[in-house]
């Protein structure tokens, strides 16, 4: 397979970037130069052998795409929630894989670590996952609790100056390279608590799961506890209940609404610039009509997703958002993200399914994008009790 050049250029009809601050173009700019440099050119490859760039994860952590909003003091950027949003977007316009490695790192461990944790536990891991000394994963699905994960099996029992951690994760992105994790598990009293469990504790795994068609070039893997001893320390002390997580994924489904309008960005991109050139019945295939409704139609809902992406900024930075807006932002990000996809890898034609070009792949990402971290439905249901008030789960 040939490398690619990177030849993106942004879309940004409604002038978006007249809302951003100097600081947030600079730090956009980096992030989009790293992925034109380092990653365009070798991620089809890996996609193609299904394999994780491992390399990246210093990349990245010496980029200050892990964990940009902690504080500098633990090795964070001190950043706002716009300067993350925008490293999310240029990291997925490159790869889904990419970005979930950088928004799992940054908002389901590190996040949890730091709102969470002691101070000693702050201390101990933050600086290493902010520089990508250590990778981190995040373990709350269980084989049999996806989109319910209050039934979670998972438990850790009291062992005086330790807990007996019993139970299987699935799913996990990171799993198989990462030192460290934050599981969630039910102790004895029945209430959900996070621990750090760390690689080489006894009677701890992290099989591979193979055979993805979606997210190949990121590492997705089972954790499974077979009377893992866990020194109490390792426990978070400051948050109990599915608030805890779910905390977290607040924080994660912000980074992905913004993220998969990258991977929109890059197809429409991918497709203009096709359709432009490719001549069929004498002239380029962006003269028919019937192109030009999709082209009008992406840049349409691109431009919607880049406005409300930047107004859910606005009210993170405020401390003001609520988690349904979270939702409704990653819910409606994917929906057109993943519409986006299709769409342009049809304007490509036979050329739409090769590694030639990135659109079949992100595409394919984008499927488990729109599972991940909530499902389609769950954010709907999460929409439709807020403005109903009843609730569909129970
Ligand atoms: P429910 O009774 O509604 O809530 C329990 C407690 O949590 C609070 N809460 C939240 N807090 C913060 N942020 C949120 N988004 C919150 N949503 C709810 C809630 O107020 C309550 O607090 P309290 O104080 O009263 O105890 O819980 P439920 O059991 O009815 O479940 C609700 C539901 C279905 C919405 C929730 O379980 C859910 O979101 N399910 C989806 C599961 C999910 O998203 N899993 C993701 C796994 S991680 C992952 O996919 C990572 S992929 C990473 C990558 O590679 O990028
Ligand atoms: P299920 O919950 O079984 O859902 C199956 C179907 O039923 C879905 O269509 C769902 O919408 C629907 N459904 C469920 N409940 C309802 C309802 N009440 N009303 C209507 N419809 C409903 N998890 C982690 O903890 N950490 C990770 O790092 C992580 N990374 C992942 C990486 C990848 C590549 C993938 C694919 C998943 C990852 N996940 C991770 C798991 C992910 O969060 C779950 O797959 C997701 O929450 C859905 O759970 P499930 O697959 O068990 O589906």
């Amino acid at each position: 397979m040939a490398t690619r050049t990177d030849q993106f250029v942004s879309p940004d009809y409604f002038a978006v970037d007249e809302l951003l601050s100097e600081e947030h173009k600079l730090i956009r700019d980096a992030v989009r130069a790293y992925v034109k440099k380092e990653i365009s050119p070798i991620i089809e490859d890996y996609a193609q052998r299904a394999e994780f760039p491992e390399h990246i994860v210093r990349q990245l952590g010496e980029l200050g795409c892990f964990g940009p909003t902690v504080p500098a003091e633990y090795g964070g950027g001190g950043l706002d929630y716009i300067s993350y949003g925008l490293m999310m977007q240029e990291l997925e316009r490159g790869d889904s894989g990419v970005r979930s490695t950088a928004s799992v790192q940054g908002s389901l461990v590190m996040f949890p670590i730091h709102a969470y944790g002691s101070e000693a536990q702050r201390k101990k891991y933050l600086p290493k996952l902010a520089s990508g000394e250590w990778l981190g994963c995040f373990g709350l699905t269980e084989p049999n609790h996806g989109s319910d994960p209050s039934s979670m099996l998972t438990t850790i029992q009291d062992a005086g100056d330790h807990v007996i951690l019993n139970g299987a994760k699935m799913w996990i992105s990171n799993a198989p390279f990462a030192q460290v994790a934050v599981v969630w598990a039910k102790d004895d009293a029945g209430d959900i608590r996070g621990v750090i469990v760390e690689r080489g504790m006894e009677g701890f795994s992290t099989p591979t799961t193979h055979g993805k068609w979606s997210l190949r070039a990121s590492a997705t893997g089972e954790l499974v506890f077979d009377q893992v001893k866990v020194p109490k320390e390792n426990i978070l002390p400051n948050v109990k209940g599915l608030k805890g997580p779910l905390g977290c994924l607040t924080k994660a489904r912000f980074g992905i609404a913004w993220g998969v309008v990258g991977a929109a960005m890059d197809c429409y991109d991918t497709a203009l610039r096709y359709s432009q050139e490719r001549i069929q019945f004498g002239k380029p295939i962006g003269a028919f009509q019937l192109q030009q409704k999709k082209l009008a139609e992406m840049v349409t809902e691109i431009t919607k997703a880049q406005l409300l992406n930047w107004r859910l900024g606005v009210l993170m930075n405020e401390g003001k958002v609520t988690p349904q807006q979270v939702s409704m932002a990653k819910r409606n990000s994917c929906e057109i993200a993943a519409q986006i996809c299709r769409d342009a890898r049809q304007i490509l034609g036979g050329m739409g399914i090769t590694g030639e070009y990135s659109v079949m792949r992100h595409m394919m990402n984008l499927e488990s994008v729109i599972t991940y971290e909530g499902t389609h439905d769950i954010h709907l249901l999460i929409t439709g009790m807020d403005i109903t008030g009843f609730n569909a789960f129970k």
